[in-house]
């Protein structure tokens, strides 16, 4: 199963979603840095975050579709593909996984 990662502040997820990394690399210049940063995991298409894609995460980006940040129903959960609205794109996210549930 495809899972995606994001790092957002916003989203409140269940404790399991959540997991610290060590980041390493170089920065532009060749300046070794290090750090670590909490990781928050969850499936394409589970909007709610509650571990399986049904028709709640359907209704979810139904009920904010249209919408975009400063609008009465923006919904940050309900934009699966973070571009910034509410569309069919991110309708077809969750219509693509719809019936996938973490094992
Ligand atoms: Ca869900
Ligand atoms: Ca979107």
């Amino acid at each position: 199963m495809k899972r995606c990662a994001r790092w957002d502040k916003w989203r409140c997820l269940p404790k399991r979603h959540y997991a610290k990394r060590a980041l390493t690399g170089q920065l532009h210049d060749g300046t070794p840095f290090e750090a670590s940063a909490v990781i928050a995991v969850r499936m394409p298409g589970d909007v709610n975050c509650d571990g399986k894609v049904n028709v709640k995460d359907a209704y979810i980006v139904a009920y904010a579709f249209g919408e975009c940040p400063g609008r009465p129903r923006w919904n940050p959960l309900a934009d699966e593909n973070e571009d910034g609205k509410v569309d069919v794109k991110d309708y077809y996210i969750v219509c693509k996984h719809y019936g996938e549930f973490e094992p």
